[in-house]
């Protein structure tokens, strides 16, 4: 199963750069900007992630994002996800960063764009992997920041295709960043959102009526709503899903109760991803194989989840049939 999981074209859609921080990195990066961590080594780093939940989560993930400060900091954390891209048969990525992450702590905005934007430049020339960069709006801050990061990035605009909003979920619901979403489009961008994670299926609404988005990430939790279920099987909007975070996140308790393979046979547009590697013990191909091991997932599954991830991507049209 590995070997056939492997060498299937797949696309990741739902990847966070800063997630992809291997525990050697974060240490290597912290040497060498001199930063002191609360860990001695990397068994410390690894035996720190107990969450289970998504604020946990994040209160670890902020921290480790701490040692990225220049530009080349950020192009080694690129360059070795797409590493993990070439050797999984991940032909095309679609990640996010988070630009306030590093805003917030006097990091200048151009530093990461820039070197994110080095290693995917790269990583198109020397691995064949094509990449669209989406800039994420973090959700616990207000409209005005995200706004203001809008109004930063455009003067990079050929830099990212698409905006997308993460971070902590219920209370943060779509509605708050309506303008945002609303000057982002006028902009040209595509637009995704967290949705359906945490949050209860009215955040799913939200995302698709209040910010017209293209792409649901997470989405989970849509299965506790009827009607939106057959609204997403009708508009064939894409969930990006994230099976190993959501249970480390323990949006289900054991993957057994996963229920991404019940939404493939309903006609969902289903796809497997990431989230936050580094953090959730895995891959894409590592997301797959869990699949099969605890759900019986079959390659008939496995190609129609590779498609989908193929067609949900905002690569042309010409372009997707080509790889599929
Ligand atoms: C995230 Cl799993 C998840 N959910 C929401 N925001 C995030 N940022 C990074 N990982
Ligand atoms: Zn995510």
């Amino acid at each position: 199963m590995k070997d056939f999981i492997d060498q299937l074209p797949k696309a990741e859609l739902h990847l966070h750069l800063e997630g992809s921080l291997e525990p050697e990195l974060m240490l290597q990066l912290a040497t060498r900007n001199g930063i002191t961590l609360p860990y001695a080594d990397v068994n410390e780093i690894r035996r720190a992630y107990q969450f289970n939940n998504l604020q946990d989560f994040l209160d670890i993930y902020y921290q480790g994002a701490g040692v990225l400060q220049t530009e080349q900091d950020f192009f080694d954390l690129t360059w070795a996800y797409l590493q993990r891209c070439k050797a999984q048969g991940v032909v095309h990525t679609e990640p996010f960063y988070d630009p306030q992450t590093h805003t917030e702590r006097g990091i200048p905005f151009e530093v990461a764009i820039h070197g994110i934007s080095a290693a995917l430049k790269q990583g198109e020339v020397e691995l064949g992997i094509s990449s669209y960069l989406i800039l994420s709006f973090l959700r616990h801050l207000s409209e005005e920041a995200a706004l203001d990061t809008l109004a930063q990035a455009l003067p990079y605009r050929d830099l990212f295709v698409a905006v997308g909003l993460d971070s902590s979920e219920v209370g943060n619901p779509p509605e708050k960043f309506t303008r945002v979403y609303a000057k982002a489009k006028a902009e040209g961008f595509k637009c995704v959102a967290h949705a359906g994670e945490e949050g209860p299926a009215a955040y799913v609404w939200g995302a698709l009526d209040a910010l017209g988005v293209d792409r649901i990430d997470h989405g989970v939790r849509s299965i506790e709503d009827p009607t939106l279920m057959q609204r997403l099987i009708d508009e064939e909007i894409t969930l990006t899903v994230c099976p190993l975070s959501n249970t480390k996140l323990r949006v289900f308790d054991d993957m057994r109760d996963h229920t991404i393979l019940q939404m493939l046979d309903r006609g969902v547009k289903v796809t497997v991803n990431s989230d936050d590697p580094a953090y959730f013990g895995g891959y894409v191909g590592e997301n797959y194989l869990a699949l099969h091991a605890a759900l019986g997932m079959t390659k008939v599954q496995a190609r129609q989840l590779a498609v989908n991830s193929i067609e949900g991507s905002f690569l042309p049209l010409l372009e997707q049939q080509r790889i599929i």
